[in-house]
């Protein structure tokens, strides 16, 4: 049975649990509670010597980072399926993940780890400002590309939709007002059961 190391308010996480969800694999949950610094603890770091979570386990297989679980949880458990079958297509969505972390998941965790976990007083506004607009540029972008597609790649939902719903989850918060495919999209992705069911309380 997988066990998965996570936290629940954690946009990563939240990726590996609704692959979980999609896919239906039976798996168990370990909170590592990091208000406690537990991701620190040395029995922790004998798992993700990175200390963050999430962190997958499946006997003596360990494995981070999640874009890499995504991809081994689909390699295991392949259907349904959440990459496309077709190698260009599959190259695209692998681009559309890394760009995802590149241009977006960096960038709003300035922005959204001091808003919701910081006292105002503690937010450094200059780099929330240059995060916002890094974010703005990169949705421009998308918008682009989605033109009068529902998912970024072909015309399914992919490992790539499940890597962007933490993060547009939190659009408002950021006060990104996204162009309007991305908003369609964006709204698309969070009325899927496992992002409903995976809503962040905080
Ligand atoms: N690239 C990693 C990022 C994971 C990550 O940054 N997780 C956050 C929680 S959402 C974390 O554990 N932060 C703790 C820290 O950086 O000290 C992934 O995709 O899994």
């Amino acid at each position: 049975m997988i066990k998965l190391h996570y936290h629940p308010f954690s946009t990563y996480s939240r990726r590996v649990v609704i692959a979980l969800i999609e896919k239906q694999i039976p798996y168990e949950t370990v909170v590592v509670d990091m208000a406690a610094r537990q991701h620190r603890d040395p029995a922790y770091l004998a798992l993700n010597p990175y200390a963050r979570v999430p962190t997958l386990v499946e006997d003596d297989f360990v494995l981070y980072e999640s874009t890499s679980i995504l991809h081994y949880l689909e390699a295991k458990h392949p259907t349904p399926a959440l990459l496309p079958s077709d190698a260009r297509q599959r190259a695209q969505v692998d681009m559309a993940m890394k760009l995802c972390d590149l241009q977006m998941t960096r960038q709003a965790g300035t922005i959204i780890f001091p808003k919701r976990f910081l006292p105002k007083e503690r937010w450094d506004l200059a780099a929330i400002a240059q995060a916002k607009a890094e974010i703005e540029k990169h949705l421009a972008i998308l918008e682009r590309q989605l033109g009068g597609h529902e998912y970024l790649v072909g015309d399914g939902y992919s490992l790539a939709e499940i890597c962007y719903t933490p993060f547009v989850q939190f659009l408002p918060l950021m006060e990104i007002e996204p162009p309007p495919a991305v908003a369609a999209w964006s709204a698309r992705l969070l009325q899927r059961p496992s992002a409903v069911q995976t809503q962040p309380r905080v």
